[in-house]
Parts: C-alpha cells; structure tokens; sequence
C-alpha cells in the first residue's frame, strides 16, 4: 500500500485513494461498531434520529485557509515544519490530502497575493481532482508586496490618503476577478487598518472613508457574490481598528447592501466576550455571513479549534444550529479554520481543528430544542442549564466515525496520516527547510 502512495508521490499527485483507507479502516471497526450501537440505543430511546443526524454530520464542509498548510510563526520567528508546501498546485494537494482522510473539507479559501494562480485551468483541474471548490476569496491590504505603487503602512481602506485607498480597492477587485476565474462566491475583507496612537487617525473620517470604499467594493462584485467583512479589536494596531467589532461590521455590512454580510472570527474578540449571543443577533437579522475557527487564551491566538473553551465553542454552535433552523433570513455561513500553530504539523493540526468543529456540531445537534423552549417558558433555569449539558456530555464520537464509514472516509483521521506516514513522505518529495506563505 506505500507502494501505491510512492507512485503517486513521483507524478507529483499525492492522493490516499478510498482503498487505502478503507485497509485502515477495516482493523478499527469491529470497536466502532459496539460504541455507535450503544449509542444509537441510547439516543433513539431518547427520541433523537440518529441517522439524520449522521447525515447532516457527513454533509458539513469547512474550507481549509491555504495559509494554514505550512507551520504559523510569531513575530519571534517562524519554524517551518517540513515538507511545507510552496506551490499553490501543493497547498491544494495538501488540502485534498485532509479531504480525503476525514471528507469534511471540500473546500479551500485562498488569499491573494499569496495565491495568485499561473494557469487557472490547471489550478481547476487539480481542484476537481481532489474534490475540492474555492470558498471565499480573501484580499490582503495589510502588507506591501514588492514593488507595490502605494503603501498600506498608514492604513487601506480607511486611509487619510486618497491614493492608498484607491489602490486598495483596486487590490480587492482584482482578487474578485482571480475569484471569478475559479468559481469562487464571495469576498472576505479583513483589514488591518487603524492606529496605535491617540490622535493618529480621525475615527470619524477613517469609519466614513472605509465605508466609501466598501461600497466601492461591493458595487465591483457579481450579482450572484457575497461580501464578509471581518472585524477584529485589536492587532496589529494596538490604540483602535477601524473595525473592531460585529456591531461596525454590521453596520457597514447594512451600509452596502444585502449581498454583504458580518463574518465572525473566534480569536477578534476582547476576553470573555460572550460569542455565543453575537452569532444569535447576527442570525436574528440574517447578517451572519461567515464563521472562521480557531481556538484562544488570551488574543487572537490562532489555537487549534476546541482545544481551550471547547464548551464555549459548544454554546457557540447551539446557537449556530437553532439559528439555522430557524432563521431561513439568513444565509448558510461560510465555514474557514483560521488558526495555525507554530509547533505542531500543520495538516495534523488541521485535522484536530475538523474533529473538534464536527463534534460541536454534533453536540449541539443533540440538544432537545423543545424541551429547552419549555425549560424557558417554564423559567426552570436548572433544567435549562441540564438540557445544555446533557448533550455536551455526550460522548459523540461514534456519530462522527458513522459519517466518516458513510463517505468512504477514515475512522481515525490522524491514525491513518501517522500510518501513512504522510508528513515524510512529503519531507522526501519537498525537503526540509521550504516555508509556506502565510504569517
Ligand atoms: C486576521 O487576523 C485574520 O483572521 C484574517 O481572516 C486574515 O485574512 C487571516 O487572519 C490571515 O492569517
Ligand atoms: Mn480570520
């Protein structure tokens, strides 16, 4: 079975094909077989179905940032992991590599200029042979590449000067175009901008020249493309950002039109902000457009998902559920992991972020919704609180491994990559000191 693994690697196509991880599966299912049947017991006496669940398990889908595919770094310094990819053709065999161990990431989310595509046609072709669409286009204003005629060191779209704006917006359409090319939907606009002086910017100016531009931006796309705009508190600017919370994205988003929506990121939120209450205002007024997944302690951390307030991310997807079945005004969000970690393989790394996203999912979905609305009626906060922590209680994991046998994917995603021996096998195709793009 290397073998075939070997082959493939020389014609620069790496793919575990549904025979090598249907091998690997074939040694873990008589285990899973006794826990799924418990718990299938357990749930369907409980009144749950549980195959519409599994179902609604298997077709969830969260794109796979192509900055994440190579080891994160700190402004202390970045360590590459080895056998990072360097090409965008290797970041999207990369991302089919996590499709096919787990078929919940059937979708990639690049950033230009680090993704610019040199032949579009390959680029789709290579897609298609992974399984894989282009999720939303992420435009990037706060860097200067090389050569660049105006700086964004002083801000992009809400810059003082007429000109930096100008060619911000010009970057953003660009990356519209590229997107149109692959078939990609929507704009995702993350901006940088801000200060980190009092007295640096005119909050007022900088707000009203960001919206202009906005406008601008959005007046650029297609009919058929959305707009995200993704707001965060602080970093790299450390006085104010422009915008730096859901209530001005929100704001903006409604300054644009209906087509342009708030994205949520986990990490762009000051300590304990309660996310769990944004996603349900957001959802109340059909202005939840994007969701990026990661994990934090104390800042925009970029921490595997689930691995320090899985209960929080639990509440989180509560929310997400209920608005999703009931709130048909907003649209289905675009699902991103954004994190990336420094010390860990990134795809082993992304892998973890997928199985803690699918199993709050799948806890949330667990969650008696009537017997919680009569919990609120009957205002027995305890029996609330019970109903909650009942189903995150619930050891969901064979649910996740019944999706998984569903779709011809591996019951043990990071078993079957270790087993593999994929990260090697791509240090002997790439070596060891290549770094992918990315912060
Ligand atoms: C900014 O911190 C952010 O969350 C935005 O989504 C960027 O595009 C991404 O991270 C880049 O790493
Ligand atoms: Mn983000």
């Amino acid at each position: 079975m290397l073998k075939t693994l070997t082959r493939l690697i020389k014609n620069q196509t790496m793919i575990i094909g549904k025979d090598i991880i249907e091998q690997y599966n074939k040694n873990e299912v008589e285990n899973f077989n006794s826990d799924f049947d418990f718990l299938q017991n357990k749930l369907t006496k409980a009144g749950a179905n549980v195959a519409e669940i599994v179902n609604k398990i298997a077709d969830f889908q969260v794109a796979i940032p192509s900055w994440a595919l190579g080891a994160g770094g700190t402004r202390f310094g970045r360590f590459s992991y080895g056998g990072e990819p360097s090409s965008l053709e290797q970041k999207l065999d990369d991302v089919g590599l996590i499709h096919a161990l787990t078929h919940s990431a059937g979708a990639v989310s690049l950033h230009i200029p680090w993704d610019i595509p040199s032949d579009v046609k390959a680029i789709k072709e290579k897609a298609v042979s992974h399984g894989l669409v282009f999720d939303a286009m992420n435009s990037n204003t706060f860097q200067d590449q090389p050569g660049a005629k105006q700086s964004y060191k002083f801000g992009s779209l809400n810059a003082a000067n007429e000109d930096s704006r100008a060619y911000a917006v010009e970057h953003n359409k660009e990356v519209i175009r590229i997107g149109k090319e692959l078939d990609s939907k929507s704009l995702t606009v993350w901006l940088a901008d801000g200060s980190s002086f009092p007295g640096q910017l005119n909050f007022q100016t900088a707000l009203s020249n960001t919206e202009k531009s906005l406008k601008e931006i959005y007046a650029g796309m297609p009919e058929d493309w959305k707009l995200f705009i993704e707001y965060k508190p602080y970093e790299p600017n450390f006085y104010s950002t422009t915008i730096q919370d859901w209530g001005t994205s929100f704001m903006l988003a409604n300054a644009c039109g209906e087509r342009a929506f708030t994205l949520v990121d986990l990490g762009h939120h000051l300590p304990n902000s309660n996310i769990e209450q944004i996603v349900a205002t957001l959802m109340y007024k059909g202005k939840l457009g994007g969701f990026h997944f990661n994990d934090s302690k104390y800042g925009d951390d970029d921490l595997t998902v689930g691995s320090i307030k899985p209960y929080a991310l639990f509440l989180i997807f509560n929310e997400l559920v209920y608005g999703m079945e009931n709130n048909p005004n907003n649209p289905y969000p675009a699902w991103m992991i954004d994190a990336s970690h420094n010390i860990k393989d990134p795809l082993e790394d992304l892998l973890q972020s997928l199985e803690a996203i699918l199993i709050a999912y799948a806890t949330a979905l667990l969650v008696d919704q009537k017997a919680l609305k009569e919990a609120q009626q009957n205002n027995d906060v305890v029996l609330a609180q019970d109903i909650l922590q009942n189903a995150y209680r619930t050891d969901v994991r064979p649910l996740l491994r019944a999706a998984r046998l569903q779709t011809g994917a591996a019951l043990d995603p990071i078993a079957t990559y270790r087993n593999l021996k994929v990260r090697e096998q791509l240090i002997s195709e790439r070596g060891l000191n290549v770094k992918a793009t990315g912060l």
